[in-house]
């Protein structure tokens, strides 16, 4: 088979002085940090969708990447030379999973035998592909918000019949992340809210998303996935609202259906931004509950209220992301690209810039984290700032008391002589003195 990236080499690392633009500066999978492998920590992931499906197309203007790679769009030839282009390039920069939409892999039938016919066909060739190779399935879903029947919704649509296509293709999508081995199964609920209330049952529809995710738990573990299902939350876009608005509610909605010890949450860095967090903070509120799985990695731009889905840049955030990841013991899933070249970077060298520029972003990302870490200031300063709970009356309060024993506590005391500072200023000045060591 002929190399379908011809001008591109295997990307290597060079250290941060080379100026070749087809080197890893910060990358270097064998570099261990904190006792485990760069690679390990993490576990990067190529989006099929983005990487091998979109085009540059907007709402503005067609495609303008060339994405063909050399077969007629639409076909199952086009579908396997997508395999061969999306395996040549996780292959040329060293990435070893790859996630995955039932219709990202074949090109969608009017009828769903024949659409799984296709996918049955596509997958025997991608597993052949894997053989030999080091590359696996991060995760799969079934893409529920393209086809015009999943208008009104997937899991909360207003229709039984379409409730069944969506319990269908879930199933589908479902064997087949486990014929390929996927760690991890991922809800979106990209039509899973509303435009209006004055048309939604929203409790109804909620019930609904939960029966459906029910039904996929107990058929995924009858058919051997043991891995983790993951909700990936977004509040909005396309629909006005989403009923996975953040993981704060995603966490409460798992919680009320019993869900809970299934699921862990796929954080997306802008879907957290849109929801009006940072990506820390949706980071922070998956781990602190038990539920931080996997990460969707790109970003979104300030001045855009849309979901733009940039190759990550900023390192300051992929800063704070590794060092939530770190502490919380690392990721069951991956990091997964859900990424895009911006229309006018529309060329292979591109993607292969792009995953540069992402990858090296992680990695220095992680390079400052676990120096953070090991600097200690900050972990110091913020068990330091709530040490009051070591002393007597703190520990009365975590052991357990009454309003009455605490009032006359702050009687006899009458006033509080001094605050305990933030330090916010000073802690910012810890972070910049560690990002530029
Ligand atoms: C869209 C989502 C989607 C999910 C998978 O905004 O990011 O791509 O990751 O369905
Ligand atoms: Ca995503
Ligand atoms: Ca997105």
């Amino acid at each position: 088979m002929s190399e379908i990236f011809a001008n591109i080499p295997t990307i290597k690392y060079e250290g941060k002085d080379s100026t070749n633009p087809l080197a890893f500066k910060y990358y270097d999978p064998e570099r261990v940090i904190m006792g485990k492998k760069m690679k390990e920590h993490l576990p990067f992931a190529m989006a099929w969708w983005h990487n091998l499906c979109a085009a540059g197309t907007d709402m503005f203007g067609r495609d303008t990447a060339d994405k063909s790679f050399g077969a007629e769009k639409g076909t199952m030839e086009h579908a396997k030379a997508k395999v061969d282009a999306g395996f040549e390039f996780m292959q040329k920069l060293g990435i070893e999973y790859f996630c995955f939409h039932d219709v990202d892999l074949v090109p969608e039938a009017d009828d769903i035998n024949e659409t799984n016919r296709r996918l049955d066909e596509i997958t025997d060739y991608i597993l052949e592909k894997m053989q030999g190779t080091n590359i696996k399935c991060l995760w799969g879903t079934a893409n529920m918000f393209s086809n015009p029947r999943f208008m009104s919704g997937a899991g909360s649509t207003c229709s039984a019949d379409v409730f069944c296509f969506a319990a269908a293709q879930v199933k589908k999508a479902l064997e087949l992340t486990v014929k390929l081995g996927g760690r991890g199964y991922v809800f979106w609920g990209g039509r899973e809210g509303y435009e209006t209330l004055l048309n939604t049952d929203m409790k109804f529809e909620q019930e609904n998303i939960a029966r459906l995710m029910k039904m996929a738990v107990t058929y995924g573990r009858s058919i051997g996935f043991e891995g983790d299902f993951y909700i990936e939350p977004k509040p909005k876009e396309p629909m006005k609202h989403q009923y996975d608005f953040d993981a704060a509610t995603a966490i409460g909605f798992l919680k009320a259906h019993g869900l809970d010890k299934d699921f862990k949450m796929n954080i997306e860095a802008n879907h957290a931004t849109l929801a009006g967090h940072t990506f820390q903070h949706e980071l922070r509120v998956s781990a602190i509950n038990g539920m931080l799985g996997s990460i969707d990695a790109n970003q979104g731009d300030m001045l855009l209220g849309w979901d733009t889905d940039e190759f990550p840049s900023d390192v300051y955030s992929a800063t704070l992301c590794m060092y939530e990841v770190l502490k919380a013991g690392g990721l069951t899933g991956g990091l997964n690209f859900d990424s895009k070249n911006r229309r006018p970077s529309n060329t292979f060298e591109d993607m292969f810039y792009a995953f540069i520029l992402g990858m090296d972003t992680f990695a220095l990302g992680l390079i400052k984290a676990a120096e953070l870490i090991e600097d200690g200031r900050i972990d110091n300063f913020v068990k330091e700032k709530y040490s009051s709970f070591d002393s007597e009356i703190g520990k009365t309060i975590l052991a357990g008391t009454t309003l009455e024993e605490l009032a006359d506590y702050a009687a006899k005391l009458g006033t509080v002589a001094s605050p305990i500072s933030g330090r916010q200023e000073y802690l910012e000045s810890v972070l910049n003195s560690v990002m530029f060591r």
